[in-house]
Order: C-alpha cells, then structure tokens, then sequence
C-alpha cells in the first residue's frame, strides 16, 4: 500500500514539476532542440560564405566606383585638352591673320621705298630699315647693293623686342627642317624664313662685319621663356671657319655660349671642333662645336615627350641642362650702337 502511494505522489510531482514548467516557459518547450556539433559548423561555414560574397560584393562596388571616377577624370582631362587646343587654333587663326596684315604692309612700304632710295642709305639689315621707320615686324627683302657687295636677301626682321632692330639668324619652332646638314648649305642658309632657318653663314658674318650684338631667346615645353644677350657678336669669314667671338653676357638663361667662343663652326662633314670626337655628328648639328657642347641650338628638334631623351636635342645647358630640348629658340642680331 505504502508503495503504491509512493508511485502515485511520484507521478503527482512530475506532474506538477512538469505543469510548473509549461507555465514559465512556454515557448521553450516549442523551440528547436540544441544544434549538435556538425549543423553548427554548417552555419558558421554559410555565415562566412555570406561574409565572404558581401566582401567581395563590396569590393566590386568600390572598384566600379574608382573606374567611374577615372572616368569622369579623364573626361574632363580630355575637354580641358580639346578647350586648350581650340585656344591653340585660335591663337594661331589670329597670328596667321595679323602676319597677313603686316606682309601686305611691309610690301606697300617697302614699294614705297624702293621708288625713293638713293646709294647714300643703303639698307644692309633690320636696323637699316628701323631707322626708316619701318615698324613691324616680318619678313623684308633686303636690295642688292653693288657697292657693299652684298646680293638680294629675304630676313625677319624683329621691330619689337627690346626696341627692336633685330635681324634673325635662326629660328626653331615647328621642326619639320633638319638642321643636320653639309657645310655647302650652313654657308648659304637653309628653310624657311617664316620658319625654321639658317640664315647663313655668309650673311651672319657680312652683317656682323659692323660692332654688333647678339640676342638668344628661348621657351621650353611649360611655356617659360629666357633669354641670353651678348653685347659683341662676330664671326669670321669663310676662310677663318666662321669663328666665333663674343662677350658680354647678360640675360637670365645663363652664359651657355662662352663655351663656344673662340672656336670654329663645324659640320657634318666639316670637323673643326676642339675634340678627338666629331661633336657635329654626334650632335647632329651644325655649330661652334668645342669639345662638345654647354649649348646646341642647331640640334634636332624634339617634341613633348620626347625632349629629354637624347643629349642632342637643341640644349642650353644654363636653363635646362644636357638633356633637355628647347620648344622654341631665336637668334638675333642688330648693330652694337644701335638707338631704338
Ligand atoms: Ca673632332
């Protein structure tokens, strides 16, 4: 008897355990049983996936984004360079027109003139005409004169800078004329007088015979101009090489021309230079090579990009160093005393 009423409160209890336990925890009794130990894994493995794809999801959508700003750099980077060509071509649409302008003048003078010269002003350079008030600047044709001994010659003459007077004995600037040339041809001059050119040896040394001076200007590819003025300039004649003597510096590109003072011009079949080295084929150029160079403004012309790959380039060691070549380089000469 004892024993069933044992059994019996036994089952009372649980019963009552187990009612107890419905009523504080209801939702317990409906949860999930606990994961064993492999589905665990399995979550944590499909949490990292997850993990994972987002990453690279995030990822991709950085990257999409840096490429689109790329491209919306080089898009204005290529606006900003088609703007600056436009002002290029305008730029020069304008320089055309107004060279036009001062041609179609300077020939209307220069009938003038022709009609009214007499023997005693004789016209033998840039100067000449300056102080015939012609004021422009352009291309001239200086007359033949039998007395000076000098034939016709077609110059640009230089009215502005620094008071002007001044008769261009080189040009660089477009570089489409190879300055890599035979003594025969840097005696006479070569290219266009509207472009790049030599005048000529000759001519440098016929209208240097009178004290003159020397003006160098130059600009590199950011568009900064110097320039390099010699207070005395003269060559020699033909027999003499065409040596080259000059002195007075003065300017802010440095003096990258006494270096070559007192040496002969050299071509590239004429070795004239101070060198066991032929400067004018290593050069490529034809100047006043010494042994070799501190300036080579006969060199071959080098576009953007590719100006400071070589050591013979159209160099000016005081500015740019040895490796650096030139956009834009004029020589210029007018007589010593002249008064603007
Ligand atoms: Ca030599």
């Amino acid at each position: 008897m004892v024993k069933v009423n044992l059994s019996v409160l036994a089952l009372g209890v649980t019963l009552l355990l187990l009612a107890e336990t419905w009523a504080q925890n209801p939702r317990k009794r409906l949860a999930p049983p606990k994961p064993n130990k492999a589905q665990c894994c399995d979550e944590v493995r499909s949490l990292k996936v997850q993990v994972a794809n987002l990453t690279s999801l995030l990822e991709e959508l950085s990257r999409k984004q840096d490429t689109e700003l790329m491209n919306v750099l080089r898009q204005l980077m290529e606006l900003d360079k088609q703007n600056r060509q436009q002002e290029a071509r305008v730029t020069e649409a304008e320089s055309k027109y107004s060279e036009i302008n001062n041609r179609v003048e300077i020939m209307q003078l220069q009938t003038l003139q022709s009609a009214t010269q007499t023997s005693s002003d004789a016209i033998y350079d840039c100067a000449s005409l300056y102080s015939k008030n012609y004021r422009i600047s352009g291309e001239y044709k200086l007359p033949k004169d039998d007395f000076l001994g000098t034939p016709e010659l077609n110059v640009f003459c230089d009215m502005e800078t620094n008071g002007g007077g001044w008769t261009l004995i080189q040009r660089r600037k477009i570089g489409l004329t190879s300055f890599n040339r035979d003594w025969k041809q840097y005696k006479s001059g070569f290219g266009s007088i509207r472009g790049d050119f030599w005048l000529g040896n000759d001519h440098i040394f016929r209208i240097t015979r009178q004290p003159s001076m020397l003006r160098i200007e130059m600009e590199d590819w950011e568009g900064q101009t110097r320039y390099a003025e010699y207070g005395f300039f003269t060559v020699g004649n033909e027999l003499n090489s065409y040596k080259l003597f000059l002195a007075n510096y003065s300017g802010n590109a440095g003096d990258s021309l006494r270096y070559h003072n007192n040496t002969n011009f050299s071509t590239i079949d004429k070795d004239n230079d101070k060198c066991v080295d032929d400067c004018a084929s290593r050069r490529k150029g034809g100047y006043w090579y010494n042994c070799c160079t501190d300036s080579n403004l006969n060199g071959v012309f080098y576009r953007y990009g590719e100006h400071t790959k070589s050591s013979d380039g159209i160099t000016w060691y005081g500015w740019h160093g040895s490796n650096y070549s030139l956009k834009k380089v004029e020589m210029k000469v007018r007589p010593a005393g002249f008064q603007p």
